[in-house]
């Protein structure tokens, strides 16, 4: 890798995170114990996360679920809208899961940027699509994106792109700060306290929202491997954890820490209204349950059916 002039000095990938200025946002913690970034707006030059990047041939894998009525719902505006902001002038390839591809709209996408359709079979309860997400993710990291790909993210679909999200977020593994819960005390956070679930802790860093996790290929394959390891012994034992796969992701990344962490403008719910909150990147998109839902878990169905 040949080191890049920044600013007149001589700059390298591994050098970005160490140029951070985490003194840009007094209000707000910009770094973990363990010296991880928290990454909000200020903090750094987003050129030159985006020319470092380029020059190191980053390419970024996404992968997005649209099963049942979320293809209708929420996919093309996920789609169109990551083109306007997602990774932009790096190659990515989105990797849209759903059990009906001829329903995927057709997005004109930009040079280096493609789109694949991989068909899933449909759960019935939506507990197991969401949970079963990791399964999916695990296999295709192993079978293609680590021959392509030296980085992917895992995105929730009913959201849309706003603002920039960039190189910048790109790290080794990567999680999200939940916008309900950032500014809470951790006697609050709503992690799994069942002692029979493996997702069951007491404590934590933080309270991380599964709507967007990412990181190497390497990283997110460990991470996926060990949530749907828990969520299949949870089932065995005729548990399921209280926010399901974040609630395992939640235990995950309290055990191996992630090397970067996304503050909530990466993911933010306009219910709220905050002044620590400069740009908003990503943004939920309104949810009609009533509507949205596949089937609502019966009693005899009762979380514990076979995956
Ligand atoms: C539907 C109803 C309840 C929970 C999940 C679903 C569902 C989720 C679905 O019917 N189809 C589907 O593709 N999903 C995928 O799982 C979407 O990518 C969705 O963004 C993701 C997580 O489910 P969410 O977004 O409903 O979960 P929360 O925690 O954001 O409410
Ligand atoms: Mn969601």
């Amino acid at each position: 890798m040949t080191p890049k002039p920044v600013g007149g000095k001589l700059v390298t990938m591994k050098d970005l995170d160490n140029m951070l200025n985490y003194k840009a946002r007094p209000a707000v913690q910009t770094q973990t114990a363990w010296q991880a970034p928290i990454m909000w707006e200020g903090m750094w030059e987003a050129l030159d996360y985006d020319r470092i990047h380029a020059d190191n041939h980053t390419s970024v894998a996404l992968t997005v679920f649209a099963v049942g009525r979320y293809l209708e719902a929420y996919l093309e505006t996920f789609l169109v809208s990551a083109e306007q902001h997602f990774m932009i002038g790096l190659p990515v390839m989105y990797y849209v899961f759903t059990e009906r591809p001829e329903d995927v709209p057709i997005i004109d996408l930009a040079p280096h940027r493609n789109l694949r359709v991989i068909r899933v079979k449909r759960h019935s309860r939506w507990q197991d699509i969401s949970m079963m997400r990791m399964k999916t993710i695990s296999e295709l990291i192993d079978s293609e994106i680590k021959y392509l790909f030296s980085h992917v993210f895992c995105f929730d679909v009913d959201q849309r792109f706003v603002g920039r999200f960039g190189s910048e977020a790109l790290g080794d593994s990567v999680a999200l700060l939940h916008a309900h819960y950032y500014t809470l005390p951790k006697t609050r956070f709503s992690y799994d306290r069942n002692n029979k679930s493996k997702a069951c802790m007491e404590t934590g860093d933080y309270y991380y929202h599964a709507a967007i996790f990412g990181g190497s290929c390497g990283s997110v394959k460990a991470i996926a491997d060990a949530c749907l390891a828990g969520i299949v012994e949870d089932k065995q034992n005729g548990v399921e954890a209280l926010w399901h796969d974040e609630s395992h992701l939640n235990k995950y990344f309290f055990i191996h820490k992630p090397s970067k962490l996304l503050s909530p403008e990466y993911c933010w719910d306009r219910n709220l209204n905050r002044k620590d909150i400069f740009v908003t990147r990503l943004i939920w998109a309104p949810k009609d349950y009533d509507r949205l839902r596949v089937q609502e878990p019966t009693a005899a169905d009762n979380g514990t059916a076979p995956l």
